[in-house]
């Protein structure tokens, strides 16, 4: 079986209510619960073939040849999927990795979660090992925690471990077909990031003194986040999700050195959503680790949402998108003279 090329799609998440903070940074489990969306329309493809006769792994993301840190992560999950029970065991061949986004990186949305959904389906079905949906999740969880939700459609939550526990996977909330919203990304810059997020949760934690106040909230806001997505309440569901993403900001920006992730054009944007909202509008806005802001609105006002995100100075573009589903193979190959 070992030699064949499994391909496998997956889609980001944007959470509504935020991950932020680590309760182990070598199992990378989450201090806080998180619950998010999974969305439509943008996709990474991720391929892989373990092949004894490679001398190393070759890995090319998006066309060109993995930077050594994106290359050691993909080499850390399928180290995982190799040693994981139910996986080959024993000495991992080196393997050739190919992961493309069919949107761009710098557009706010959390290529990682993709990436490493989509690379943890392939992984294992390359190496031949047939694992639940909540078994990819958790392999997914230990290389990028928000890619454990990637691993679902719809809405999808991820608990916070209580433990160094060995397992924490993400789990369906309720589908994509539950609720037709859709989230307008308000695209505010083309720079990567400074501080990733990996690096600025470990910083927040190990230095402002609002963590603790973060800890203390977060679980009450997911709480609400989540009964707000099973009643459809719209309006309960964005001001939770606003609330989740200002406490994670104050907490970062209050680390030291404080983690400014926003930009001018961010700091517009959430108060033009709270003035199309006194104007009747239904537009709520999330912010992750960078200055691009995501906004929930209803299919029925996408258009004047948009038309009025569009204009605000500093945004370069937006991105509509609706609910959509779980990583899933596309194919898996045998290799030529290969009995299947
Ligand atoms: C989230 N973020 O819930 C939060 C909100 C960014 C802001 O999860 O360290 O790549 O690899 O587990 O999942 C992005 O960080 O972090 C993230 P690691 P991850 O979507």
């Amino acid at each position: 079986m070992i030699g064949q090329r499994a391909e496998a799609i997956a889609h980001p998440n944007i959470a509504l209510a935020k991950y932020w903070g680590k309760l182990d940074e070598a199992q990378n489990l989450p201090a806080v619960p998180s619950l998010s969306l999974t969305l439509a329309g943008m996709s990474t493809r991720a391929a892989v073939q373990f092949d004894p006769a490679l001398s190393a792994d070759a890995v090319e993301i998006d066309g060109r040849p993995a930077t050594a840190p994106a290359a050691a992560r993909v080499a850390a999950l399928l180290d995982l999927v190799w040693q994981a029970p139910g996986g080959p065991g024993g000495a991992r061949p080196p393997a050739a990795v190919q992961s493309a986004n069919d949107f761009p990186t710098a557009a706010g949305l959390a290529s990682s979660a993709s990436a490493f959904a989509a690379l943890a389906v392939a992984a294992s079905a390359a190496a031949g090992a047939r694992w639940s949906e909540a078994e990819l999740s958790d392999l997914a969880r230990r290389i990028s925690a928000s890619a454990a939700r990637s691993v679902f459609g719809g809405f999808v939550e991820l608990p916070a471990a209580t433990a160094v526990a060995p397992a924490l996977s993400a789990r369906p909330l309720a589908g994509p077909e539950h609720w037709d919203l859709r989230m307008i990304v308000a695209v505010t810059t083309e720079e990567a990031k400074t501080v990733g997020s990996t690096q600025g949760m470990l910083r927040t934690a190990r230095t402002s003194p609002l963590y603790a106040g973060w800890l203390a909230v977060a679980p009450g806001i997911f709480a609400a986040v989540r009964e707000a997505v099973l009643r459809r309440d719209l309006e309960r569901l964005g001001e939770a999700a606003e609330r989740s993403a200002l406490a994670m900001h104050a907490t970062a920006l209050a680390a030291e050195p404080g983690l400014l992730y926003w930009n001018g054009a961010t700091v517009e944007l959430m108060a033009e959503v709270r003035r199309l909202r006194a104007g009747g509008l239904a537009a709520y806005f999330t912010i992750d680790a960078g200055p691009h802001v995501k906004v929930l609105t209803v299919p029925e006002e996408v258009d004047r949402v948009r038309d009025r995100l569009a204009v605000v100075p500093g945004v370069l573009r937006t991105i509509v998108a609706r609910p959509g589903a779980g990583a899933r193979l596309c194919s898996v190959a045998a290799q030529p003279g290969e009995s299947p």
